[in-house]
């Protein structure tokens, strides 16, 4: 991602419009912008300052201010506005009695504004239809408690049907603990077993994770606390007709000290090209109030448990505080095909616009043949016959975000390596020809791949003339990135192009492994060897017969290929060991077996090749 720094945009709102009969609006720390929204479709933006005050009978009256809260709902432009003030009501001049602090949210032809100050804090939800200008209020004063806030945060979705609109409010100040509530034919509403004071609904987004059409939600509590204050984001699936099941985990960021994750959650499109939607979580004032960002990727299930990316508000060049109070995602500000994010950094005065990259998604295979004949010598090496594999690696792209900075293809960087899982203290069983005089088991190589294609390199792979081990797969593992490419600038952009990467799955690894094993030639049921020692028979020796004693050993394989087969022989104490006659061709080595330092016998590994089946060894 990249940085820019915008200046703010000053937004054409009326200041002194008139606001009622009864109203004379003081606009002063209004704190305008405190929330913002933009409707996908059109850009229509909604920005309030829940502080706005309605002065009027302060100044005829000497009565408090009344706090209502003021949204403007303005044009794509940001020069036209109107003002929207649901709080104010015309006869009402005691702050707590009615309606107040509205801030908002935009959905489709809704406008759905919050009031926690509504009925001394029990709060309410206001939904503002854009098309008919009838604003309706939710009110219940029999189920949400006196000083619950409700309506601190908004967010509309489709619950009950894809094609229904439901809205739901948080009321993080529920009974201590908050809760969250979704306004559909009825009322109903959720909380986990929440801990005192999370503040549990602080932050309410409705998105749809799994793409099924309904929306599913994200809840935050930015005040949880383990030590103190770290922030916790829980998670709802829609099981259909808004019967929202809770996920087994909960999102916590890093779980830092003083974090606040969860102060905001917004979706932000689907920024990896996968079809499902990605959203951002911001932890404003963790490492010291710099602040940071996590990406959590949208999953068939549901939300990856673990953030796929942090951004902090330390790295990003600039002496950023608070980075991440505030996150607005789903709008493609450089065309790149991709959805853009924009973050807050309350502290210094500074809002950040992060581009997202296009993204190459890629398929990597390696083909390996079924098995590979260790007697039969397809190849040539150095002029000789040689065992050989072939080994395919490919790589299929789906590559549309390159067109947008004119790649032709991608560029795949490989590593390919071979065995990598033989016995531990044996060699490699293969090597590729890498025209050094090492034989290395690893090669590497690169390709290009262009969209809807696949694109193949064979390389050979060569089999030592010495292997002992027949019976363990052989394993090939590839590992693969994405190569520099070099972006061409369009003129007629305004924004110079970014590198493409690669994309990042569920189960995302760059590096993946396929087998194949030696052909069996088998003729016992198991593939079981059946090995016998057999010796000429002897049955005594005569003391004084003579110095050497002659031990004639056979071992021999009635069954299927053995594999490292090892012959243990055991002696009396005042017997010494003097040597093992043609060993050298036969493939044996012994050495002596001991124990508490006195020789006991020998421990002879036969064969430096496989053992064939019916094969005989004589020592
Ligand atoms: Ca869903
Ligand atoms: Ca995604
Ligand atoms: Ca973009």
């Amino acid at each position: 991602m990249l940085l820019l720094l915008f200046n703010f945009l000053h937004v054409g709102v009326m200041l002194d419009m008139p606001c009622g009969r009864h109203c004379s609006a003081e606009v002063e720390n209004q704190w305008l912008g405190v929330s913002l929204s933009r409707r996908q479709q059109d850009g229509l933006v909604l920005a309030c300052g829940h502080r706005w005050k309605n002065v009027y009978f302060t100044k005829k009256e000497d009565l408090n201010k009344l706090p209502h809260g003021v949204c403007y709902k303005l044009e794509s432009d940001l020069n036209q506005s109107s003002p929207l003030i649901p709080c104010y009501r015309d006869h009402e001049n005691k702050f707590g009695n009615d309606f107040a602090s509205c801030q908002a949210g935009i959905s489709n032809d809704l406008i759905v504004m919050g009031a926690p100050g509504t009925l001394y804090w029990t709060g309410s939800v206001f939904v503002h239809n854009i098309s008919s200008q009838i604003t309706s209020a939710y009110l219940d004063d029999n189920v949400v408690l006196y000083g619950s806030y409700l309506g601190y945060s908004v967010s509309a979705g489709h619950f009950l049907h894809p094609n229904s609109t439901e809205v739901v409010g948080g009321a993080p100040q529920y009974g201590q603990t908050g809760r969250v509530r979704v306004n559909t034919i009825c009322f109903f509403s959720f909380a986990p077993f929440s801990q005192l004071g999370s503040y549990f609904g602080g932050t309410v987004c409705a998105v749809d994770l799994n793409t099924d059409g309904l929306s599913d939600l994200l809840v935050g509590a930015p005040m949880f606390s383990t030590v103190r204050e770290e922030g916790r984001v829980y998670i709802y699936m829609n099981q259909g007709q808004a019967n929202m099941k809770e996920m087994e985990f909960t999102l916590a960021g890093r779980d830092s000290y003083a974090a606040r994750f969860g102060e905001s959650i917004t979706s932000l499109g689907d920024i990896d090209d996968d079809g499902y939607p990605d959203v951002a979580v911001g932890a404003p004032q963790e490492d010291d109030l710099h602040g940071a960002i996590y990406i959590y990727n949208g999953r068939k299930t549901g939300l990856g448990q673990y953030f796929s990316q942090r951004i902090a508000g330390s790295a990003l060049g600039s002496a950023f505080k608070m980075f991440g109070q505030s996150v607005s995602g789903g709008i493609d500000v450089d065309g790149n095909g991709y959805p853009d994010v924009a973050v807050g950094a309350f502290l210094s005065d500074s809002a950040v616009v992060l581009r997202t990259r296009a993204v190459v998604v890629v398929e990597a295979m390696i083909l390996l043949p079924p098995s590979v004949n260790r007697t039969h010598a397809l190849c040539t090496e150095n002029g000789q016959p040689a065992i050989c594999l072939k080994t395919s690696v490919c790589f299929h792209g789906a590559l549309k975000g390159l067109s947008h900075i004119c790649v032709p293809h991608a560029e795949i960087l490989y590593n390919l390596t071979a065995d990598v899982k033989h016995i531990e203290g044996l060699q490699s069983r293969f090597f590729f020809n890498t025209n050094g005089t090492e034989l290395s088991n690893a090669t590497a190589g690169s390709i290009k791949t262009r969209h809807g294609h696949m694109t193949c390199v064979t390389h050979l792979a060569f089999l030592r003339r010495d292997i002992r081990d027949i019976f363990t797969p052989i394993h090939f593992e590839l590992q693969y990135e994405l190569g520099e490419h070099n972006v061409v600038r369009d003129n007629s952009k305004s924004f110079p192009p970014l590198r493409p990467m690669l994309q990042r799955g569920e189960e995302y690894s760059n590096l993946l492994t396929n087998k194949t094993v030696f052909t069996r030639y088998c003729a016992w049921a198991n593939c079981s060897t059946n090995l016998q020692v057999t010796h000429r028979d002897m049955p005594y020796v005569a003391l004084g017969e003579g110095k050497t004693i002659l031990l004639n050993v056979t071992l021999s394989n009635a069954g299927d290929a053995a594999f490292l087969p090892m012959l243990h022989l055991r002696y009396p104490s005042n017997l010494y060991f003097i040597k093992v006659l043609d060993a050298e061709e036969k493939y044996v080595s012994c050495k002596i077996a001991e124990e508490e330092k006195r020789s006991v016998g020998l421990d002879c590994s036969v064969g430096n090749l496989f053992f064939n089946t019916l094969a005989k060894v004589y020592t």
